[in-house]
Formats: structure tokens, C-alpha cells, sequence
């Protein structure tokens, strides 16, 4: 072989190597698509892709996470997935390089497999089968490079490719040596591209087929319908929505209900199983089961509820109403002793929340909630079991799938968001939000504009009244709507009469101890932000 030969070599090289990573990227979608179809059959949370998801979630830094929050919203957990994902088909990529060099590329999916392993098995609600994911995901991984990548000659100097051939011991049926010129440069390569292509396909085939089994797994039953409570409350009013097409419904419906939580897999409880231990520094530790739970007095609350990392202006607030048990019933049974200052919840996924033992305690009226709007709490809002403390954000006072209460101080057990920068405590602030219109619409002149929105102070006894200023001319009063109590956030509206040019419309809330919100700027982090919610509009 002469010099022509040798530059066909390089030319190979180049080309083979592409497919020999496209190889390597189909190897590891279909081992991912099969650590994924596993755990949907075995347990959700340890899918590959979302143990390793999870774990980055608790090792990322607050400032990270902040920034994902404030950037992404709820799409940050999508975001984060895709990202590890990236990440994955890019080493996915190279151990199909490596796998065609030096056959190596089982050290890359064995190294990914124990990595995802790892993050499994250390999760909280690791069961026993969390490892079994990432095995049968490198398995699949490692059958389909070898049956799939290239093999590139490895560097001789003579380039005697036959020769390298048969060293490494790739022959197969029908798979011409690298020697053979004409049929090399065509077949070989087809059938690496036909293999990646097929892989990759039949890994987000059976993505597809696990994500489609663990959502079967998630969705919750409840054995029986809802208890009546002891004394039900009135049916919530109508509220102002009706006549303000935009403001947000007095009462949220729950598939608008904002969702936060750590949890990369919605976490699957049977009720049947559920129990609730208390224990810790209590006179009388004990177990309640679902079915003893439901035996207890029942009540409604309406309350609001609403996120420390909600931005002025910003929609992680909801408000409904809940079913459920008194927290302090609950505690009384135990007995809390005086040296307790907080009560440490743990979640079935190994969340843990901090709240004041006088919170859980005191007439308020937390809830152990079985329910929200009429219906069983659905998987994401915490189903079969979670708290709901009025006044504090949920970081600190609404545990979903609730697992375990613990009679602590916070000096002995810091909670998860505690030991991330987050203040230890932190009451709702007054905060009140313009809903419409949309900041940047614009309007003719002459034209009524309805300005309205919510208000909230679950902490300080509901919302006494709303003001709203347009650019510097003064405050004036919005009509409020209905009260719901002081843990409800309140509707408001007021009409201006537009008049030409560009505005600043600003809303103000005052509680119902008779103190205005403070318009002190604050960013969430660490205990909520506060400031004034401000839009622009336009008028011509
Ligand atoms: N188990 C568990 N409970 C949790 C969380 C969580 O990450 N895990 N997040 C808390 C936070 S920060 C908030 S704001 C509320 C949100 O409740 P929602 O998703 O039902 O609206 O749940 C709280 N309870
Ligand atoms: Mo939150």
C-alpha cells in the first residue's frame, strides 16, 4: 500500500470516527432508555438519567439553584434533566471513540453506570432495587457498542491494516477487513449509522415506555371517598374573576396550582402502607396509619400558600381549600416536651422541613392534610398525607408525602433549605401583585382600564386594604373582594380612566393589624421578597 492508501486511511479515520461516536451516542440512549423502562417497572426515582438529576439538585450551591429558579422557574427540573442527559451522549460519544481505538468504551458506560448507580442507591428512598436501573442500563450500553461501533485501525506504522484487523480479533460475518478497500468505504459504515440510528430509536422507544409506566405508578387512590369534616365551612363565594377576565380565580384550580419541590420523580405512596411516626422528644411516641388518620375529627381551612422563592409579582402562590387534621391534635397525642422547639418533618423521599413547634401548636390551625379542592391530594401536592401551616412559606411549614414528625430543636436537626442558606424561620410577608393588565399592554385613550390583582398576609391577619398608584400622583383605594379569612389571600380592582402616554401603575396591600407592606426591596433569598409589584402600560 502506498502513499494513496495511507491518505484513504486518514480519510477513513476522520469519517469512522464520527460514526464510531455516533455509535457510542446510540449505545447510551438505549441504555438509558432501558435504565429508564426499568426503573419505571422497579422504582421511578432510580431512572439513570433522574438519580443523577437528583443528586446534582442536593449538591448544587443556593446561589446555582437561585439562579435556576429565578431564570427557569418550573422548567428548571426539565432543564436540569436534559442537561445530564447532554452531558451522558457527550461521554456517550467518546466511549464509542474509544470503544473503536482501543476498545475501551465499556470503561466509559461502566464508569457512567456506577456513577448513576451511586446517586440511586443514595437517595433517601432508595429501595431495594435502586441499583438495578443503571445495571441493566449499562448492560444494554455495553451489548450495543460492542455490536455496533467500527473498529478503527489502531496506529501501526506500517499500516498493515489487515493485520490490525485480525489483532483485534473484529471479524464478523459479512463485515469486510478494513483492508477491503471498495467495500470498507461504503457497507460497514451504513451498517454503524443503521445500528446508532436503531439504537437510538429503540432507547427513546423504551424511555417512552417507562415514562409511561412510572406516571401509571404514581397516580393515587384513596380507599374510600373524603370524611366530612366536623363543621363543614360555607361554600367559598364567587369572586371578583367573573367580571375581570385575567385576575386569578379567588380559589386555584388545582392543575394551576404551582408545584415546588426537590423531587425529580413525583414520589408514589400507597395509602394502604402509609404510616406517620412521631417521635423525638415527645412523652409518648407512636404510629398513625391512613385509615386511623381518616378516624380523627376532620377540618377545612382555607389558606393560602406560597413559596419563600417567589418573586414580587411572581406566581408560586396558591389558594384553595384543604381537608384535613389539626397538627395539635395530632401533637397532643404525642405529648411535645418544653425542650422541643421545632417539629422536624421528613417526606417518604427524605425531604426534611423545620417548623416551630408553637406553629403546629397554636390556633392557627396547621393541618395534616388528606385533601385540597374537594379531592384527595393529588401525587405532586403531596398524596396520601402533607402539612400545611397558615403563614409560613412552604419551605418551612408544608412537607409533602409526609412521612415522619419529629419532636427536635433546630440546633440539633437543621433542615434541608436551612443548611442551603435559607433562614431557619420565615413568616409570609405582605405582598400584593397586579394580575392585570399585563405589564407592556398597551390601550387607547379615554379607555377604562381595570386594574386588579391579589393581596396576601397570611401571617398578619389577611389583607384590611389595597392601594394602587398610577406613576406619582397619589394612592388610591381598590374595591376588595370577598374575605375568605385571614390565611386566604384576597382579590382587589380598581378602574382608571386611561390617559395618553406611557404609565407606572404600582400596587400596595395594608394587613389586617393596620400595616402597610413594606416596600423595602428584598430578593427571596433568605426568608422572601418584598418591594412593590409595578407594571408599564401604554396609552395612546
Ligand atoms: N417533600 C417535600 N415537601 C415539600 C417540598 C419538597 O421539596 N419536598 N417543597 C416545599 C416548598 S419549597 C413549597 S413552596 C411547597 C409547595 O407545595 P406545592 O408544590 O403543593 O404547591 O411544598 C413544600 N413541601
Ligand atoms: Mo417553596
Amino acid at each position: 500500500m502506498g502513499a494513496g492508501g495511507a491518505a484513504y486511511r486518514a480519510g477513513m479515520n476522520r469519517s469512522t470516527t464520527w460514526r464510531a461516536a455516533a455509535a457510542g451516542v446510540g449505545a447510551t440512549v438505549l441504555g438509558l432508555g432501558a435504565g429508564h423502562l426499568t426503573a419505571g417497572l422497579v422504582a421511578p426515582a432510580a431512572s439513570p438519567a433522574l438519580a443523577v438529576g437528583s443528586a446534582v439538585i442536593d449538591l448544587t450551591p443556593r446561589s446555582v439553584k437561585e439562579w435556576a429558579v429565578a431564570s427557569l422557574g418550573t422548567a428548571d427540573k426539565p432543564v436540569l434533566v436534559s442537561g445530564v442527559v447532554l452531558v451522558v451522549l457527550g461521554l456517550g460519544a467518546a466511549a464509542g471513540v474509544l470503544q473503536a481505538r482501543r476498545g475501551w468504551g465499556g470503561w466509559v458506560v461502566a464508569a457512567l453506570a456506577a456513577v448513576a448507580g451511586l446517586a440511586a442507591f443514595t437517595r433517601p428512598s432508595a429501595g431495594a432495587y435502586a441499583v438495578l436501573p443503571a445495571l441493566v442500563a449499562a448492560a444494554a450500553a455495553m451489548v450495543g457498542l460492542h455490536a455496533a461501533s467500527p473498529r478503527l485501525p489502531r496506529s501501526t506504522p506500517t499500516g498493515d491494516h489487515s493485520a490490525t484487523g485480525s489483532a483485534a480479533g473484529t471479524e464478523e460475518p459479512g463485515i469486510p477487513r478494513p483492508s477491503d478497500a471498495s467495500a470498507v468505504s461504503h457497507d460497514p459504515g451504513r451498517r454503524v449509522l443503521l445500528a446508532a440510528g436503531g439504537m437510538t430509536a429503540g432507547g427513546v422507544a423504551l424511555a417512552a415506555a417507562g415514562a409511561w409506566r412510572s406516571r401509571a405508578l404514581v397516580s393515587p387512590s384513596l380507599p374510600a371517598g373524603l370524611p366530612t369534616p366536623a363543621s363543614p365551612l360555607p361554600a367559598v363565594p364567587a369572586g371578583l374573576e367573573g367580571a375581570v377576565p385575567g385576575l386569578s380565580p379567588l380559589r386555584t384550580p388545582i392543575t394551576d396550582f404551582y408545584r415546588i419541590d426537590t423531587a425529580l420523580v413525583i414520589p408514589r405512596v400507597d395509602a394502604a402502607s402509609w404510616r406517620l411516626r412521631i417521635d423525638g422528644d415527645v412523652e409518648r411516641p407512636f404510629e398513625l396509619t391512613f385509615a386511623d388518620l381518616l378516624a380523627m375529627p376532620m377540618v377545612e381551612a382555607d389558606i393560602t400558600l406560597n413559596c419563600v422563592s417567589n418573586p414580587v409579582g411572581g406566581s408560586y402562590i396558591g389558594s384553595t381549600r384543604w381537608l384535613g387534621v389539626l397538627t395539635r391534635e395530632v401533637l397532643a397525642r404525642a405529648g411535645v416536651r418544653p425542650t422541643a422547639d421545632q417539629i422536624l418533618s421528613t417526606s417518604v423521599d427524605g425531604m426534611t422541613i423545620s417548623t416551630p413547634v408553637a406553629a403546629l401548636q397554636d390556633d392557627r390551625g396547621a393541618l395534616l392534610a388528606i385533601a385540597m379542592d374537594g379531592r384527595p391530594l393529588t401525587a405532586a401536592h403531596g398524596f396520601p398525607v402533607r402539612l400545611v401551616t397558615p403563614g409560613l412559606y412552604g419551605y418551612v411549614g408544608a412537607t409533602k408525602w409526609l412521612a415522619r414528625l419529629t419532636a427536635t430543636t433546630y440546633a440539633d436537626h437543621p433542615a434541608y433549605w436551612s443548611t442551603r442558606g435559607w433562614s431557619e424561620r420565615a413568616e409570609v410577608k405582605t405582598q400584593s401583585r397586579i394580575d392585570v393588565p399585563r405589564s407592556g399592554e398597551s390601550f387607547s385613550a379615554g379607555f377604562e382600564v381595570v386594574i386588579a390583582g391579589v393581596a396576601w398576609s397570611q401571617a398578619r391577619q389577611g389583607i384590611s386594604r389595597v392601594e394602587v398608584q398610577v406613576d406619582d400622583t397619589g394612592w388610591h383605594d381598590a374595591t376588595l373582594g370577598p374575605d375568605v379569612g385571614g390565611h386566604y389571600w384576597r382579590q382587589w380592582r380598581w378602574t382608571w380612566p386611561a390617559t395618553t402616554g406611557q404609565h407606572r401603575i404600582t400596587v400596595r396591600a395594608t394587613d389586617g393589624t393596620g400595616a402597610l407592606q413594606t416596600s423595602e426591596v428584598a430578593d427571596p433569598a433568605p426568608n422572601g421578597a418584598s418591594g412593590l409589584h409595578t407594571i408599564q402600560i401604554a396609552v395612546a
